[in-house]
């Protein structure tokens, strides 16, 4: 048995339909058929068990299906953002060694550079590539590898405060028995029609949307992207969206979001960054709807929701999934609090990765002697066991439900010429919930633009300032370190939309 594939493919009836991709239908046969040859494509490539594949390409129903493949195959999947720059990925690659790297045709040759010794192979955005090319002439049947329950099934990368990305080890386990427990949870069933919307390379859209899913037999319309035009045109064929704050901003801001447009969907999920109990309560008036807050990492998945039937209260993130734990602790990290009193924020339960990818220390450092996992997260726990998040213990931003590490950024424009130091700090931002700033230190002569244009080449566009600021010193306490409160403190409206 494949703990994970086996499970996915368990329920959906072999016509009914799995993804609809405008006004195409691809069934659970025709999809369990597509990911046969993938998998066929990736078996002859080299990829064996254990071997790692890394893919950055565009969303696609074919990115989807080479996924589900490398699953079947045994080998663990390695998603990459699109955005990432070749300098972001050769980290990625030279710390997994994949066996496999995948990639888009128009990027093969700039990335070729950086792959090692992994071999490159392509999947475009319309299906076409070499890899495409394998699995379109390969047999539509695969004896999926069994796997067990401890079995790695993904590495997807965090960033840490300090040094290097860490790559959280996935198991079958973990990634099965979230997706089973929120299945239930938010009571998907075959009837259900899923707007995906959601990028495939992190956790949100590639697993937890994903996985649910197909583990109730229901279907998804599968979007390339956000668009709130297009997600409004979908929800009259739809019963329920997964999605960031920003998707909810903006459909709040399209004046096409009304009470008649939710008529048919029963389910609005938000995560990945937290709701603003404003924006809730604005949805709510509006829709008549409420949205379901849950709270995950990539770490961990999913670890805590709203009730379905119970109060969604604005601001909490509701209570710790069945058979997942939460605890909060003092900063010594000793005791757990009681009801009420804010600490740390730990988790344990089946959906906590098996730590990260060879790394003993950060692995050690990431849980409690008594197996917690140190989530970062500062909060309270009501008298109701609801969870109250109100801050980090990490200056971690995140934007538009991406995460972005701010002593990353801060390295990128250290090393420029002229500048002697910054600080990154994430402030309000009407779009994207926090927006990624600097505060830079240097010569009278830089400019932000300049900055800014060096930094294309070595950041993703979503981790770059959207603004530049100069300053002659920065902030710092008695023990000479940058007081970052501070900095949010003094630019805290500098996204906030004017009068007048
Ligand atoms: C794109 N840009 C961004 C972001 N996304 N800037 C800041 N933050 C972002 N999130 C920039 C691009 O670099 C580009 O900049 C410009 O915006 C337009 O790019 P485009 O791709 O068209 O943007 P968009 O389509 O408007 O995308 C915004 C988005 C998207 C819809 C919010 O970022 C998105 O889908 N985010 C979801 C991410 C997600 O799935 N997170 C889950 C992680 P320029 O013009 O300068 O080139 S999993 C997780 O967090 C845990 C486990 C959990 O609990 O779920």
């Amino acid at each position: 048995m494949n703990h994970l594939f086996d499970r996915l493919f368990a329920t959906g009836g072999a016509d009914a339909p799995a993804i609809v991709v405008g006004d195409e239908t691809l069934t659970y046969a025709g999809l369990e058929a597509e990911t046969a040859g993938w998998a066929n494509a990736l078996v002859a490539v080299g990829v064996g068990p254990g071997n790692r594949v890394a893919v950055q390409v565009e969303k696609s129903v074919a990115g989807l299906a080479l996924y589900l493949a490398a699953v079947r195959a045994g080998a663990v999947f390695l998603p990459l953002n699109p955005a990432y720059t070749p300098t972001e990925v050769g980290y990625f690659l030279a710390d997994a060694e994949p066996a496999l790297f995948v990639c888009d045709p128009a990027r093969r040759e700039a990335l070729a550079a950086i792959a090692g010794r992994a071999r490159i192979e392509t999947l475009g955005k319309e299906g076409e590539g070499s890899l495409a090319g394998l699995a379109a002439g390969s047999p539509a049947v695969f004896a999926t590898l069994p796997r067990a329950a401890g079995d790695l099934a993904a590495i997807c990368y965090t960033s840490g405060t300090t040094g290097r990305s860490k790559g959280a080890m996935l198991t079958h386990r973990a990634l099965a028995s979230n997706a089973a427990t929120l299945k239930d949870l938010w009571r998907f069933t075959a009837s259900d029609v899923l707007i995906h919307a959601l990028p495939i390379y992190h956790v949100h859209g590639l697993f937890i949307a994903t996985h649910v899913t197909l583990m109730a037999g229901a279907a998804m319309i599968f979007q390339p992207r956000f668009d709130a035009g297009t997600v409004l045109a979908a929800m009259p064929h739809a019963t329920a969206m997964m999605g960031v704050p920003t998707f909810y901003t903006r459909l709040l801001d399209h004046p096409g979001l009304t009470r008649e447009a939710v008529a048919g969907m029963r389910l609005f999920v938000s995560g990945s960054a937290p709701l603003l109990a404003q924006t809730h309560r604005a949805w709510t008036t509006r829709t008549g709807t409420e949205i379901l807050e849950r709270y995950g990492l990539t770490e961990t998945g999913m670890n805590a929701s709203h009730p379905y039937g119970g109060p969604r209260l604005p601001g909490s993130v509701g209570r710790a999934l069945p058979g997942v734990s939460v605890r909060i602790v003092d900063d010594s990290g000793g005791a757990g609090l009681p009801p009420g009193e804010t600490g740390i924020v730990q988790v344990k339960g089946p959906n906590v990765c098996a730590g990260y990818w060879r790394d003993e220390a950060k692995t050690a450092a990431a849980f409690t002697a008594d197996g917690w996992f140190r989530t970062g997260d500062l909060g309270r726990l009501d008298d109701d066991a609801y969870l109250w998040l109100v801050g980090r213990s990490t200056d971690l931003i995140i934007s538009g439900g991406l995460n972005v590490y701010p002593a990353e950024v801060e390295a990128a424009i250290d090393a420029l010429p002229g500048v002697t130091e910054s600080a990154v700090i994430g402030l309000p931002h009407p779009d994207f919930g926090e927006a990624v700033t600097a505060v830079v230190v240097g010569t009278p002569d830089l400019e932000a633009g300049a900055i800014a244009t060096a930094l294309e080449s070595r950041l993703a566009g979503f981790k770059r300032p959207r603004r530049i600021l100069f300053a002659a010193e920065l902030p710092r306490n008695a023990m000479g370190k940058v007081t970052k409160a501070a900095l949010r403190a003094a630019h805290a409206t500098l996204y906030q939309p004017t009068d007048g």
